[in-house]
C-alpha cells in the first residue's frame, strides 16, 4: 500500500437540470461527504471537488421544456442545488461549475493537447439531421418506435418503456422531436478517442485494483471483455465548449469529454497548489459516482488522463447502486423523488435524520428503497431512542446530581479500550467505503452508553454509592464525547450539538482523540441539556407520502360558467344527521364500462386502508382511461347496493354544473382514506 499524503476527493458534477433529490444524496455525495470529513477528523490533507455539470443535451431538453435558454437553466438549478447542498452539510471545498469561463479554457486546452499529439482519429459518420430545423440531431431527439416493445415514444438512445438501450437508427419512423419531421441521414466528421489503443493499459491499471467494489470491477471488465472501441469525443451541437480546432463549426466538445475536466478546472480554481493533487503519486485521487457514471470514470477518464500524460489516475472509483423511493425508481419527470429543497424546508434543523437515514440505507452494493415509514422508524426508534436518549440522560444527571461541573473522578480503563476499538472498526470500515457498516458501529457505542446507565443505575445509585455513580456518569459523558467524534462524518449537526451541551470545541479535537477517558476534565462546567432529536408523528409521515401520489388525471373544467340554476333547498337535517356520513377521500385505480348500461362505470376505489368497488353514474361524462388517478371523496358507510349484478359500496361525490358533472376534490393530492367533515 503507497502511502498518500494528500487526497483528492471528487463528487460527480450534478447536472444541472433540476433539483436535488435523495437518490443524488445516497448515490454519490453523502458517501463523498462522510470520507472527506473522516479524512479532515485525522487531519489529512484533502481537497473535496465537485460542480454543476452544465452542458449536453440533458441541459438543452431542461430549457426547452421550461422555455428558457440552456444557459439560464444551468444559472438556476446550479444555484438551487448548491443551497440544497449547503443546507445538508455537504462540506465541499469548492462547488464550481463547467459553463465558467476558465474552464472552457481548460477543457479547451486538454483537448487542444491530445489533437497536436495526434491522440484523436479523425472519422466520418453518417447523423440524424433535421433539415426543417437546419441541426443534427442528438439521440434523445429522435424519438419512434422502439423495435423491442412497439413503444411510440422511444429515445434514440433509450426506450424508457422496456428500458432497452438503443441506437437511433433501431428506432421505427424516427422522427425530430424539434420539428417532427422525418430526419434524413447526413455525413458528419468527428474526433474519436481511439480506447482501442488504450485497452492493454486500461487493463494493467484496473486490474491493479482487485479491491474495487464488485459491482464497479463487473462493469469494467465487462466493457474490457467486450474489446473497447474508439468514441466520438465531439459533437454537432450549439451547446457546449466549441471544438478549438480548424474545420469544426458547429461541433462540440462532448460532455463525457468536458464534464471529468470539470474536476481539473475546479482543483485549480481552489488553489494554486492543484498540480500536487493532479500530479504527485503521493495523491490519492478518489471519485465518488453513481453506478450509471462507472465506465466514463473508470475507463474513458483515464483513457484521457493516459493520453494527455503527466497526470494520476484514480485510486478508487466507490460507485453506489441506486435508491428507489417507495418500492419505485426515482424519477424526475413523473415527480417520484424526495426533494432536498422540499425537505430542508418541512423538516428544518433535521439535516442528520435523512443523513442518517440514507447512510444507513446507502445502496453499496445492491440497488435499495428509501420509505418514509423507515425513515420515520430510524429516527423514532434509534436517533431519539438510542443516540439522544443517551446524551439527554447523561447531560441532565450530570446537571441534577453535580450542577453541571464534571465531577472530580477518573473513569474506568475498560472503556478506554472499548473507544478504541470502535475507533479502529469504524476507520477500517469507512477507509474501505463501507459506511452503513461504520455507521452501525457508531449506534453501537450509543448503545453500549445506554447499556451502562440501564445497568448500573446511577440515578439509584446515587443516594446509596455517589462515588461509583460519579465514576459511572463522567464515563458515559466520555463516551459521549467520544461519540461526537466518530459521529461527525455522518451527523456533523449532531455532532456540534452534542459539542455545545459538553463545552467542547470542536477545533481542538480530532481523530486520534477517540478512546481518551479525559476528553472533558473534571471540573469541566457542561451547558444546559438540549434534545438532540424529536419524535416524529405519523401525521408528517403521511403528509410526506401522500405528497408523492402521482398528480390525478385532471378532467376538471377550469374556464367557469356561472349560470348555474338554484335548486331549491332541502329540508334541515340534523348535525347528528349529518355526522353519520363517512366521507373519505379516495383515488380512483381502475374504470371500466358496465355492460349494456350507458350511464355506469364500474371503478376501484382506493381508500387508504381498503380498495373498493363502486358503481358510479358519471360514464356519459367521462371516459375510464381519463379518470384513473383521480380522487374523489366517496361516501364510505352508505349500504351496499347491488347494480346491474354488481355490488356497489360506496358512493362518489359529484358536483353538478349546467349538467356537467365535476369531481369533488382540491387540486392538491391528500391522502387516501383522509375524512372530510
Ligand atoms: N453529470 C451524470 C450525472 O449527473 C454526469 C456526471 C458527470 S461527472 C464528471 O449522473
Ligand atoms: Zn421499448
Amino acid at each position: 500500500m503507497p502511502q498518500f499524503n494528500r487526497h483528492l476527493v471528487t463528487a460527480a458534477l450534478t447536472y444541472a437540470n433540476g433539483p436535488l433529490h435523495i437518490g443524488h444524496i445516497a448515490g454519490c455525495f453523502l458517501p463523498a461527504d462522510i470520507y472527506v470529513r473522516y479524512l479532515r477528523l485525522q487531519g489529512r490533507d484533502v481537497k473535496f471537488i465537485s460542480g454543476t455539470d452544465e452542458y449536453g443535451v440533458p441541459i438543452t431538453i431542461s430549457a426547452e421544456r421550461e422555455g428558457i435558454s440552456p444557459q439560464a437553466i444551468a444559472d438556476k438549478y446550479h444555484h438551487q442545488i448548491k443551497t440544497s447542498f449547503d443546507g445538508l452539510g455537504i462540506s465541499f471545498d469548492i462547488f464550481s461549475r463547467t459553463t465558467n469561463d476558465k474552464h472552457r479554457e481548460v477543457a479547451k486546452a486538454f483537448f487542444k493537447k491530445l489533437y497536436d499529439a495526434k491522440v484523436f482519429v479523425e472519422q466520418e459518420s453518417e447523423q440524424f439531421f433535421d433539415e426543417k430545423a437546419n441541426k443534427f440531431l442528438a439521440d434523445r431527439y429522435i424519438i419512434g418506435t422502439c423495435p423491442n416493445c412497439a413503444n411510440e415514444k422511444a429515445y434514440g438512445d433509450q426506450c424508457e418503456k422496456c428500458g432497452s438501450t438503443l441506437n437511433a437508427t433501431d428506432l421505427i419512423n424516427p422522427k425530430s422531436a424539434i420539428t417532427n419531421e422525418t430526419p434524413i441521414q447526413k455525413k458528419t466528421k468527428n474526433w474519436y478517442l481511439p480506447l482501442d489503443q488504450y485497452q492493454k493499459q486500461l487493463e494493467d491499471f484496473i486490474g491493479a485494483h482487485p479491491e474495487w467494489k464488485t459491482n464497479v470491477l463487473g462493469q469494467c471488465k465487462s466493457w474490457l471483455s467486450q474489446g473497447l472501441q474508439a468514441r466520438a469525443m465531439t459533437r454537432d451541437m450549439e451547446w457546449g465548449i466549441p471544438v478549438p480546432v480548424d474545420g469544426a463549426t458547429g461541433k462540440v466538445l462532448y460532455v463525457w469529454f468536458d464534464a471529468p475536466i470539470g474536476y481539473i478546472t475546479a482543483t485549480q480554481e481552489l488553489t494554486s497548489d492543484w498540480e500536487k493533487y493532479w500530479k504527485q503519486d503521493d495523491s490519492k485521487l478518489v471519485h465518488f459516482i453513481g453506478k450509471d457514471n462507472i465506465v466514463f470514470h473508470c475507463i474513458i477518464f483515464p483513457a484521457m488522463l493516459m493520453a494527455h500524460g503527466g497526470y494520476i489516475l484514480p485510486e478508487n472509483v466507490p460507485a453506489n447502486e441506486f435508491l428507489n423511493l417507495e418500492g419505485d425508481k426515482i424519477s424526475t419527470s413523473r415527480n417520484w423523488a424526495v426533494w432536498v429543497h422540499e425537505y430542508l424546508e418541512e423538516f428544518p434543523d433535521q439535516q442528520d435524520v435523512l443523513r442518517y437515514t440514507l447512510a444507513a440505507q446507502m445502496p453499496e452494493t445492491k440497488d435499495n428503497d428509501f420509505t418514509w415509514k423507515d425513515f420515520q422508524l430510524k429516527n423514532n426508534s434509534e436517533l431519539v431512542a438510542i443516540l439522544g436518549n443517551l446524551v439527554n440522560r447523561v447531560v441532565v444527571l450530570m446537571h441534577k446530581f453535580y450542577d453541571g461541573k464534571v465531577p472530580e473522578t477518573k473513569g474506568c480503563d475498560e472503556l478506554e479500550k472499548i473507544c478504541g476499538d470502535f475507533k479502529n472498526s469504524i476507520a477500517k470500515s469507512i477507509e474501505e467505503y463501507k459506511f452503513r457498516e461504520a455507521l452501525m458501529e457508531v449506534m453501537n457505542m450509543a448503545r453500549h452508553g445506554n447499556k451502562l446507565l440501564t445497568e448500573k443505575e446511577p440515578w439509584k445509585l446515587f443516594k446509596t454509592d455517589p462515588k461509583e455513580a460519579g465514576i459511572v456518569l463522567y464515563d458515559c459523558l466520555q463516551l459521549i464525547a467520544n461519540i461526537a467524534i466518530t459521529c461527525e462524518p455522518f451527523l456533523p449537526f449532531t455532532s456540534a450539538k452534542i459539542m455545545k451541551q459538553i463545552n467542547l470545541e470542536r477545533q481542538k479535537i480530532s481523530w486520534s482523540d477517540i478512546g481518551r477517558q479525559d476528553l472533558v476534565k473534571p471540573g469541566h462546567q457542561l451547558n444546559p441539556a438540549e434534545l438532540l432529536f424529536s419524535k416524529i408523528e405519523d401525521e408528517a409521515i403521511e403528509k410526506q407520502v401522500a405528497k408523492l401520489v402521482k398528480p390525478a388525471a385532471t378532467t376538471l373544467e377550469i374556464k367557469e360558467e356561472k349560470t348555474t340554476a338554484t335548486l331549491a333547498q332541502k329540508q334541515e337535517i340534523s348535525f347528528d344527521d349529518f355526522a353519520k356520513m363517512d366521507i373519505r377521500i379516495g383515488t380512483i385505480l381502475e374504470a371500466s364500462k358496465v355492460e349494456k348500461a350507458d350511464k355506469l362505470l364500474k371503478l376501484k376505489v382506493d381508500l387508504g386502508y381498503e380498495v373498493r368497488t363502486i358503481v358510479s353514474g358519471i360514464a356519459e361524462h367521462f371516459k375510464p382511461e381519463d379518470i384513473i388517478g383521480q380522487q374523489v371523496s366517496v361516501i364510505a358507510n352508505l349500504a351496499p347496493r347491488k347494480i346491474r349484478g354488481e355490488e356497489s359500496k360506496g358512493m362518489i361525490l359529484m358536483a353538478e354544473e349546467n349538467g356537467k358533472l365535476k369531481f369533488m376534490t382540491t387540486l392538491d393530492p391528500i391522502a387516501n382514506g383522509s375524512e372530510v367533515r
